[in-house]
């Protein structure tokens, strides 16, 4: 639409040189949530050890929020764009599975 070119010269600047109309597209990707769930077997001290070392919460960070999933059955662990929440959740499951533990975690999409 020329009516909506900045310089309403259908595109093109004094130098000759296309000029862009549209905006960059710059809208953030849409976020998912880690979500931990509890179970009876996978000790405490392996939940904190994993919230450590995937999303490097310290270790007082890491018991408040195995602490929480304990006692509420299920926990948001962290928010990321889809495929780095795909991951951690991926390494949760899978440093669980190698270590014999039931943990799962799960990723859900971050509505607001
Ligand atoms: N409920 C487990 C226990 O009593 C601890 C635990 C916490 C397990 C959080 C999973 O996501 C979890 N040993």
């Amino acid at each position: 639409m020329s009516s909506n070119s900045p310089n309403k010269n259908n595109g093109v600047g004094d130098t000759g040189t296309l000029v862009m109309e549209q905006k960059p597209e710059l809208k953030e990707p849409p976020l998912y949530q880690v979500v931990l769930l509890n179970d009876d077997f996978t000790p405490m001290e392996f939940v904190v050890y994993i919230l450590q070392s995937i999303f490097g919460y310290d270790h007082e960070k890491s018991t408040q929020i195995m602490l929480s999933v304990h006692t509420k059955g299920k926990g948001v662990c962290g928010i990321f764009p889809k495929e780095i929440a795909e991951t951690k959740s991926h390494e949760i499951n899978e440093m669980a599975k190698s270590h014999e533990h039931p943990l799962i975690s799960e990723i859900e999409p971050l509505t607001d």
